[in-house]
């Protein structure tokens, strides 16, 4: 009895951090543990699950493929659901699949299709009369995420096939970004402040489900085509090899390292040249798929719990190798955080060398006990960041030392802090040098002030030579102090003077961001900006007040204030205001949306435009005081409908919403321009 409870407890504590995980990689395309880590906890589970199957409920995270689809793109119905695949870690698990596969067959013997498993975004793509008519997501596997306006942006998804094809068919294929667009995508991301994907599948899944397709089409996206779902109105061949031969003329893109097995052991030849040569794939590859090559086997043989027993995803093992941690740096950043990592002997690591791996916090590094001297493993997934995986024990000598996070800044010297509640130590000194030139950095990002030509390049050239201590010095800088620094000639310095002049007419919440305040995002600083008049009203709102703004919360306004308390900070806004900075809302900005010809209108999108982005909309009714929402409720006015309009539509009609094309909604704008 007390065991069966026991794996209850166990069973519930796996489902709810498989949930959340599934929720931090599915919908937020951001998860916080590695696949590897990932298909552990879902490994206990099952076994657990089959250990006492009467634990076993509908909700379980075994039960099912993937993510429910979001509503916002509107839901496709797979007519033949999407499966996952079942994964095998060794020989003996592949030998073991083969071996039952074998037996449920009478020992009947079949090829088997190998080709690399590509770490991307299933999806299926649905054609009717030679044209390409739905695309979807794999959602929960019976439900997915219409995305078909996305998946036209890729160039090798055929948005026709010719007249031999069948004339309704269904191909699935797995979108993925090769590891160069990965790495380009990141950079450019990097340059702009924004957040990096940690991974190319979560660059794929984030780039494919944007609601705005515009998005999707500037990634350079690409698919391999691995299945025929179904086909319809005309005979298909008979066995996986021929189809996917078959699809190849058909226009659709496959695997080029497709291979036909005859054995168990050509299967097992296959996985262990890609373990050896993976790095040489122009993408990533989390392991090799294996498929029964008659389609009649196939059929037979047929499905358990979401999974075909005719294929199997046999992994690579994860890119590790060992190595000494020498010791422990720390970098200082913008808001004070003392950021530690490790300095490593350097070790080449599938092909890579490594002398530098993420160490999150302290807290991280006692948790996997590390120490400085310890023999570590350290584990890399393609262009991330490596980290440890954990320390080698069994190589202790005793002279290692245990890490402490320094009670001093190691860059000034100042007292350091562990806020409550946080997991980040932080240096006090808001002009600590760090800080400041971290601070400046962040400043002319795009999101901020968005000086063009004053990258971080720069910002270290001018900091390091003296020229500027903080960001409100880069307004007072002079063209000879400019042409005085190392590869600036006069027109790179009269474009850098030009893009500082322009950008003293940001918007308020865009200084508001820029100014680094801890906790306030661009997000909190719009809404900032919404609320206050000026940088100077903001910098007198006391606790209360701030903490009377819906969403503010007493951690962000207390940081607020105390930002604005720091003397340091007080003169920084005044030396902007010397130059000239604009630090109010403009008069545009302060117009109350009464005053304007949209006010109280909603305006709910579904669907492409043809003469607007989905942004250009929505700013052009919020510029004449309207609202662009995203779910469709009684409080909305109209709905939109742009062409493959979603669920919104039928929504509206639900509601009793009214509808406006795009012609009729272009008519009302310029109606409401005309009288503002
Ligand atoms: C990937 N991800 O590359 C399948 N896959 O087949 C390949 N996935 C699959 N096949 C049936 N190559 C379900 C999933």
């Amino acid at each position: 009895m007390e065991e069966i409870a026991e794996a209850k407890q166990k069973i519930e504590e796996l489902r709810a951090a498989i949930n959340y995980h599934n929720y931090r990689y599915y919908v937020l395309d951001s998860p916080e543990i590695s696949d590897d880590e990932y298909d552990e906890l879902m490994l206990e589970l099952k076994h657990l699950e089959a250990e006492h199957p009467e634990l076993i409920t509908p909700d379980s995270p075994t039960q099912r493929v993937g993510a429910p689809p979001i509503e916002a793109f509107g839901v496709v119905e797979h007519p033949q659901p999407l499966l996952s695949l079942a994964n095998a870690f060794s020989y003996e698990d592949l030998a073991a699949w083969h071996k039952r596969a074998s037996k449920l067959l009478a020992g009947r013997h079949f090829d088997l299709v190998c080709e690399p498993k590509i770490d991307g975004l299933a999806v299926a793509l649905a054609y009717v009369d030679g044209l390409l008519a739905t695309g979807a997501t794999r959602g929960d596997g019976y439900r997915g995420e219409n995305i078909t306006q996305n998946l036209r942006t890729i160039r090798s998804v055929p948005l026709s096939v010719p007249k031999e094809a069948p004339p309704r068919f269904e191909v699935r294929g797995e979108v993925y970004l090769p590891k160069s667009g990965f790495k380009r995508l990141n950079e450019e991301r990097a340059k702009e402040g924004l957040p990096l994907f940690a991974n190319p599948r979560n660059a794929a899944a984030g780039s494919v489900r944007q609601l705005d397709s515009s998005i999707t089409a500037r990634r350079p996206l690409d698919i391999f085509i691995y299945a025929l779902g179904w086909a319809e109105g005309k005979a298909v061949p008979d066995t996986h090899w021929e189809i996917m031969q078959y699809l190849k003329s058909l226009g659709f893109k496959i695997n080029p390292d497709i291979a036909l097995c005859h054995t168990i052991d050509e299967v097992e030849g296959y996985h262990r040249t890609w373990v050896e040569n993976r790095e040489n794939l122009p993408y990533e590859a989390d392991g090799m798929v294996a498929k029964v090559n008659p389609i009649a086997f196939q059929e037979e043989l047929g499905t358990v719990a979401h999974e075909p027993r005719w294929a199997i995803a046999y992994k690579f093992p994860a890119i590790q190798g060992t190595t000494r941690l020498v010791n422990i740096g720390i970098n200082v950043g913008r808001t004070g955080s003392l950021n530690p990592y490790a300095i490593l002997e350097p070790v080449r690591v599938g092909g890579v060398v490594i002398s530098q791996a993420a160490l999150h916090n302290e807290e991280d590094i006692h948790r996997k006990d590390i120490r400085i001297g310890d023999t570590v493993i350290v584990q890399r997934a393609g262009e991330v960041i490596p980290e440890i995986v954990s320390p080698v024990v069994s190589r202790r000598t005793g002279e290692e030392k245990v890490f402490l996070m320094p009670s001093r800044c190691p860059v000034c010297g100042s007292e350091v802090i562990k806020p409550q509640g946080e997991a980040m130590h932080r240096c006090t000194n808001a002009a600590c040098p760090s800080q400041a030139l971290e601070r400046i950095k962040h400043f002319v990002t795009r999101g901020a002030m968005d000086i063009d030509g004053v990258g971080e390049k720069l910002c270290q050239a001018l900091f390091q030579a003296g020229l500027i201590k903080e960001a409100a010095d880069l307004y007072y800088l002079t063209k000879e102090q400019l042409l005085g620094l190392e590869r600036m000639a006069d027109k790179s310095v009269s474009n850098v003077l030009k893009s500082i002049e322009g950008s003293k007419n940001r918007p308020l919440a865009r200084i508001i961001f820029a100014l680094g305040i801890l906790h306030v995002g661009d997000e909190y600083a719009e809404l900032l900006a919404e609320q206050f008049h000026s940088i100077d009203q903001l910098a007198n709102a006391s606790q209360e007040e701030l903490s009377f703004i819906a969403s503010i919360g007493p951690k962000i306004a207390g940081s607020i204030v105390a930002f604005f308390r720091q003397e340091g900070n007080r003169r920084i806004i005044e030396k902007l205001r010397q130059a000239g900075v604009k630090l109010e809302k403009e008069r545009a900005e302060e117009v109350k949306p009464e005053g304007l010809p949209l006010a109280g209108v909603e305006f709910v999108l579904t669907g492409t435009l043809e003469s607007f982005t989905r942004q250009e909309a929505e700013a052009r009714v919020k510029t004449l005081g309207g609202k662009a929402g995203s779910d469709v409720t009684k409080k909305t006015s109209y709905v939109v409908v742009g062409a493959d309009p979603g669920s919104k539509l039928a929504k509206a009609g639900k509601l009793g919403i009214k509808t406006l094309s795009e012609a009729e909604f272009f008519e009302l704008l310029n109606q409401a321009a005309g009288t503002s």
